[in-house]
């Protein structure tokens, strides 16, 4: 059991050669490779990454008994190059992230979940998140099943694990969610106690393979080729009084452009592709998700837990790297967007977690952030 505490004031500071690491774990910085650091074109980073001690990504973000905790996924090299499929993310555990304080140190936790101790996982331990009730700590995760499709590869599925401690370990149940497919879940829940899960990806996600409600193992591998369809949509679903099972049917969560029509497929800049994330602020829920290929976080905004949401923006321009994922939270008084980019390795694979303070107009809607500074 390993866990270390890295001062983010130091890190602020010191960043700028943190490349060169070995696989699996970025080299420590030193204060003279400082906050100057620049991406490979030249543009200055908004924010520094969280820890440098192993690579974390997808941090979902939640607030237990005032302290922050971070439930990312645990960046790995397993030496495979890039592909659609993702096969390039081939994590193996969890570790969770906490701190205590705004600005204060960040303590990375030991194994909270290994792949070698959930019976109907494969590979690919993708984006988790987490939710708390009744004692319990719930932790929610995708991984590949032992079914194989046409490239040899099991379908994603949603497991739950847990503990009585936020940091872990969790003990994982022996099968996935009952109905669960698809990958990235993101659990909401609401004033009234209500929980809501909000999940799925397409392309290495296989939402496009669910089209009928049944999974294809020789569908696409990546949408459904219909630009002037309504896109795929991401799922929501009621969870369950135990936290286990899905409650109810899972439902298509829709997003509106401001005709009040269903985004199409072709529409790139906008449509569902991963990473969804919800919150609820003046009575209003906030949809967020990535749009995987052109690398935005955007919002919508609905008066439901189950939507639909009408398209607002984008929360976050491209960061470095492929992947776009987040978590919003709100922590003593301020806002707060979790996000990862890959300044310290250069590696879509390899990824790094960053915080930044998120803005809100007198309306409600939410300013753009620009991950890099002028
Ligand atoms: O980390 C693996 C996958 O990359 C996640 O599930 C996606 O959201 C993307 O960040």
């Amino acid at each position: 059991m390993r866990s270390a505490t890295i001062s983010l004031a130091i890190l602020a500071t010191c960043l700028g050669g943190c490349n060169g690491g070995t696989a699996d774990a970025p080299t420590k910085a030193s204060e003279s490779s400082t906050a100057d650091a620049r991406s490979p074109d030249g543009r200055r980073y908004l924010a520094q990454p969280l820890v440098d001690e192993i690579y974390t990504a997808d941090p979902s973000a939640h607030v237990f008994d005032g302290k922050l905790y971070v439930y990312p996924s645990h960046d790995i090299d397993a030496g495979i190059a890039d592909d659609d499929l993702g096969n390039q993310y081939a994590m193996r555990d969890y570790r969770v992230l906490r701190i205590d304080r705004p600005g204060g140190p960040v303590t990375v936790g030991p194994v909270a979940l290994d792949i070698k101790d959930v019976p109907w996982a494969s590979q690919q331990m993708w984006a988790p998140d987490a939710a708390y009730k009744d004692g319990t700590y719930y932790l929610y995760f995708p991984a590949r099943d032992k079914s194989k499709d046409k490239n040899g590869l099991g379908a994603f599925r949603i497991g739950v694990a847990t503990s009585k401690d936020p940091m872990g370990p969790f003990v994982a149940d022996p099968s996935y969610i009952p109905g669960s497919f698809s990958m990235d879940p993101a659990v909401f829940t609401d004033d009234d106690g209500a929980s809501y899960m909000y999940f799925g990806g397409i392309w290495g996600g296989q939402l496009q393979r669910w089209k009928d409600g049944v999974y294809d193992p020789n569908g696409s591998d990546t949408d459904l080729k219909q630009d002037d369809a309504p896109a795929i949509s991401g799922k929501v679903v009621r969870m369950s009084a135990d936290m286990k099972h899905f409650a109810g049917p899972v439902r298509d969560a829709v997003i509106l452009d401001e005709q009040g029509k269903p985004v199409k497929g072709g529409d790139h800049d906008r449509r569902f592709f991963e990473a969804s994330w919800v919150f609820k602020r003046d009575g209003k829920y906030y949809y967020t998700y990535s749009t995987g290929d052109t690398h935005f976080v955007n919002y919508a905004i609905g008066d439901s837990p189950f939507g639909p949401f009408t398209y607002k923006g984008h929360i976050l321009a491209p960061v470095q790297g492929w992947t776009s994922h987040h978590s919003i939270v709100q922590w003593n008084g301020k806002w707060w967007l979790f996000y990862h980019d890959t300044q310290l390795s250069g590696k879509n694979h390899l990824r790094s977690v960053k915080m930044t303070e998120l803005k809100f107009n007198p309306d409600g809607t939410i300013p753009t952030i620009d991950p890099f500074v002028p």
